[in-house]
């Protein structure tokens, strides 16, 4: 492992090391993405991976993460503990390496599925290099061993500061104000979600998470422990929660195929919509690639091999094609790869060829194994995907209509739409209004240069529990595909969403800020998370946020968004205030909704990101689902926005 019997390179390579932490501060979005919200928790994922790949080795069994009072994050585990003895090298501690090397954590554990170049697996130097302060504590060969951090300059070597009959690794960080300038306040809800997502994928470790911010009301701390026995079994469970099973099982595969460890879940509910997850070294690969076109052939080429041999499909009249075999599936492949290439546009698109035939092999060997031992569930699957066929049928022609109406096919543009002048769709807004009334007001109070307004009446159709086709056959819905100027198929992808021509480079949801607009905004998200997701990844989707209050005294006006800003507006004006409730858009003027929700100059827009596609799967089939009571228990907790991170 660690010693390498080389010590000619050593004073050029910790010259290299130096030169490494200095441009990580340099250049630190090339490392962790972003210096937002994003990057932030990047840091303690990066140092949880390090305790999971200890863990996947079977030399570790908990991992405690906890996110300290003054959000500075401290991360546990009892694994071997990081070597502390002399890199021969480097000439100095291999603590003191790992900490400060730029890629050095890679060189450590060479069989280790670590991610090089991709979204994590920059190693814990990174988040030294980003921390003002770090602490690293190692309890190893009967001692407590110690090196602190400023910037990633060491302090001081290593040192032993007492006994231990115990073995593990105590990180703790500060991540640095003046790299992160946004904000370094963590958020509890972001990493429980991806505590829990890693304690799926890796079952048998516990994670827990604690939060030392907040306390509940028996005066103890937020936290929570993650631990799945079952894994991805235990994943789709979780995901499919609020959705009614068709079968009765999930079917369910571990393995090795050509030395590549694959692991599938996958279940089939009564509901239409496909939700895949893959995964490549626990890293979410939004963007599919290999192992996800290997699960999607091992899938259509059993099912379809059973399909015939059964007989169930022979009065169909057509073909059945490859989606109607997935709806109402969800399911989860992960793969680790040694060296995985990503692809795409955000890199979370695995490349590497070998895995695609890994995965179908596996798929096709279990699902041949459960249908066999199951005809009941194979009979289900099979009129399911009968179902779909004709349902894609009555899509197909229902499609063809929204693709014959598009502005470039020559069909026209809606003609409830107020469209704008200029013709680059960079400097365009379209404005997705509640109702015509709101509507006529936005009209009035736009810039009509550049943005346009398409009032839609009352509450648009549930996508979550139609049928694909009666979703292309609604008009409101027709009509925001037309104003957009999107079609369906690309090159590529037959389903994909063609944003080629899309006429407005900002969309934006204006709804009332009451529980009826809340829940309108809702509906809308859901279309575009399932039918344009394409249009939220590129950060085209964006929510407006009128005021609630309007604050008056004599000719002096002011707005606020929330109580405590009308509060202090009552205050600063000193008697005599008075306050509009405002109950709606149609309540505000047309210069009112200009002034505050729609001048760039002065309203704030919330740009709607998938921060974790799991998770808002999720959460938009419980709100928008048939069981009601989790979804009550949701909006009373009100966090409609939990996963939506605007
Ligand atoms: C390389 C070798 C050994 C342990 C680790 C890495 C290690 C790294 C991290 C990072 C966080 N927690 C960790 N725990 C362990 C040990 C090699 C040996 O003992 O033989």
């Amino acid at each position: 492992m660690s010693e390498e019997v080389n010590t000619t390179q050593y004073s050029a390579d910790s010259i290299q090391a130096l030169e490494g932490m200095e441009h990580v501060r340099m250049r630190p979005s090339m490392y962790i993405g972003d210096v937002g919200p994003r990057g932030l928790h990047h840091l303690v994922y990066e140092v949880v991976d390090n305790s999971i790949d200890e863990a996947m080795g079977g030399y570790c069994d908990t991992i405690t993460v906890t996110i300290n009072e003054d959000n500075s994050i401290t991360v546990e585990d009892n694994g071997r503990g990081i070597p502390v003895g002399l890199h021969k090298k480097e000439g100095v501690s291999a603590l003191e390496v790992v900490m400060t090397k730029i890629g050095a954590g890679g060189k450590f554990d060479k069989d280790s599925y670590k991610v090089s170049g991709g979204l994590h697996g920059v190693g814990v130097s990174c988040v030294n290099a980003l921390s003002e302060h770090l602490k690293a504590t190692v309890h190893r060969e009967g001692k407590i061993w110690e090196q602190e951090y400023e910037r990633g300059k060491t302090l001081y070597p290593v040192k032993s500061v007492g006994n231990s009959n115990i073995t593990g690794t105590i990180v703790t960080f500060h991540p640095d104000k003046t790299i992160f300038t946004q904000t370094i306040e963590y958020s509890y809800d972001t990493l429980a979600n991806r505590m829990r997502e890693l304690s799926y994928l890796n079952k048998g470790v516990t994670i827990s998470l604690t939060d030392k911010r907040r306390k509940d009301d028996k005066g103890e701390f937020i936290g929570e422990t993650f631990y799945s026995e079952e894994g991805l079994r235990e994943f789709i469970k979780f995901l499919d929660e609020t959705r009614v099973p068709l079968i009765q099982n999930v079917i369910a595969m571990e393995g090795e195929k050509n030395g590549i460890p694959v692991e599938v879940a996958m279940i089939y509910n009564t509901g239409f919509s496909e939700n895949l997850h893959s995964y490549v070294n626990n890293i979410n690969t939004h963007e599919g690639g290999t192992h996800l076109s290997g699960f999607r052939r091992g899938l259509t080429s059993t099912l379809k091999k059973y399909a015939d041999n059964s007989g169930l499909l022979d009065k169909l009249k057509f073909e059945i094609s490859g989606d109607d075999f997935r709806e109402g599936l969800t399911a989860i492949v992960s793969v680790k790869v040694a060296e995985p290439q990503f692809e795409g546009q955000t890199k979370t698109k695995l490349g590497n060829r070998e895995v695609t035939s890994a995965v179908s092999q596996a798929v096709s060997e279990m699902l041949t194994n459960y249908l066999e031992e199951h005809p009941e569930d194979a009979k289900q699957i099979v009129e399911k995907v009968k179902l779909a066929a004709q349902a894609r049928h009555a899509a197909a022609k229902a499609r063809e209509m929204v693709q014959r109406k598009n502005p470039m096919g020559g069909g026209g543009l809606p003609g409830k739409l107020s469209d704008c002048s200029d013709q680059d769709p960079e400097n365009c807004e379209l404005f997705l209004v509640e109702g015509d009334s709101a509507g006529g007001t936005a009209k009035m109070g736009r810039d009509r240069n550049f943005q346009a307004i398409l009032p839609l009446r009352g509450k648009i159709l549930n996508v979550e529990k139609a049928m694909q086709h009666k979703v292309f056959e609604n008009e409101e819905i027709k009509n925001i595909y037309t104003a957009l100027g999107v079609t369906i198929g690309t090159e590529e992808d037959s389903k994909a969403l063609n944003l080629e021509k899309l006429r407005y480079h900002k969309v934006v949801i204006m709804c009332d800020a009451d529980v009826d607009g809340s829940h309108i905004e809702t509906l809308i998200l859901t279309f575009f998370f399932r039918y344009m997701r394409e249009l939220i990844e590129g950060g085209h989707v964006y929510i407006a946020t009128p005021p609630l209050y309007l604050v008056k005294k004599g000719s002096k006006k002011r707005y606020a968004w929330n109580d405590k800003e009308r509060d202090e507006i009552v205050e600063t004006m000193k008697g005599g205030a008075t306050i509009q409730r405002y109950k709606g858009l149609g309540e505000m003027n047309a210069e009112q909704l200009w002034d505050t929700t729609m001048n760039p100059e002065y309203r704030t827009l919330r740009r709607v990101t998938i921060e974790n596609a799991t998770e808002s799967d999720r959460i938009f089939s419980m709100l928008m689902g048939d069981e009601v009571p989790p979804r009550r228990e949701f909006i009373e907790n009100n966090a409609v926005y939990a996963n939506i991170d605007a």
